[in-house]
């Protein structure tokens, strides 16, 4: 178990070493398809290397320790993203990783709860938040030390279901509940459209203990997340403005980036573009 409460100050060299590893990863597993939801996951990427290697309280070798902090992907479409956490953290065998959204793998395009790690079935969008109010009541009922943390993007404030969620999370005072929410702008066939700005400002009138950071600084990502441990009654809330297909200018410069093909001799291009954005002398 890594202990966050304690422990010393993020290294953040070690965190971007780790986000980078990431996206290195998702571009790999959608490069064996020539397409995949890879831009909300390069975009989120530095969230789950903050989590994962620095907040969560979580031992792989031990997926099922009642007391471990729980992780909830909310858009199960992000699935590439959180697969690439899980090989990077220890939980999954990176040999799986190219049988990403074939036929009997175990790593369907959208998340199931059958895989080590994956808390949750994704899919059916709205759904995150309100079970992980049910999660953090229930760990509290128990006397758990655990947190939950539930990742919900903007899209899902369409959805009444999300906002049913926030209003429980801070009538049952969970403060052992973080709620990480993407808004990196865009929706399935486009920009969001619906007016749910200004969002920090409506989960805090909503009794969220809210902080609003760009998704894409891990130095303002892990403060956030420290400021998010105080036990004060609040369920917390960090606001992530992220960019699709961060680190990646061809993928963040797409118009519609919410589901991605790329030509099969294009994809070395990318990763090139990766290994520019982080300094690495190119390994393709
Ligand atoms: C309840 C539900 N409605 C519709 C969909 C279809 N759908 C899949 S992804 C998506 C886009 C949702 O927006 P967001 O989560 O913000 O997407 P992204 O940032 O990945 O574009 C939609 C509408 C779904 N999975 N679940």
């Amino acid at each position: 178990m890594t202990t966050p409460d304690k422990g010393p100050p993020p290294d953040l060299d070690a965190l971007h070493r780790h986000a980078y590893a990431l996206r290195r990863t998702m571009l790999q597993m959608a490069a064996g398809k020539g397409e995949g939801y890879i831009a909300q996951g390069l975009g989120f990427a530095d969230c789950l290397a903050a989590l994962y290697f620095g907040e969560l309280r979580h031992d792989p070798a031990r997926p099922d320790d009642p007391d471990r902090d729980r992780f909830l992907l909310s858009t199960g479409h992000y699935s590439i993203a959180m697969y690439a956490a899980l090989a990077e953290a220890g939980y999954l065998d990176r040999d799986e990783l190219p049988t990403y959204a074939l036929n009997g793998s175990r790593l369907p395009m959208s998340t199931f709860d059958d895989l080590p790690g994956i808390e949750v079935v994704g899919g059916s969008l709205g759904q995150g938040l309100g079970q992980a109010v049910g999660m953090a009541l229930g760990l509290r009922l128990d006397g758990s030390p655990a947190r939950v943390f539930c990742e919900f993007s903007d899209g899902e404030l369409d959805e009444g279901s999300t906002w049913e969620a926030l209003m429980s999370g801070a009538t049952f005072d969970c403060d052992n509940l973080v709620a990480l929410v993407d808004c990196n702008g865009i929706q399935a066939d486009g920009p969001v459209t619906v007016r749910i700005e200004p969002v920090a400002d409506k989960l805090a009138a909503f009794g969220w203990d809210t902080v609003e950071v760009n998704g894409n600084d891990l130095g303002e990502l892990t403060a956030a997340l420290a400021g998010a441990r105080a036990p004060d009654g609040r369920p917390k809330a960090i606001v992530m403005r992220t960019t699709p297909g961060y680190g990646v200018p061809t993928v963040m410069a797409r118009e519609r980036a919410h589901f991605v093909r790329i030509a099969d001799g294009e994809w070395d291009g990318l990763l090139r573009e990766l290994d520019e954005h982080y300094g690495v002398v190119a390994h393709v």
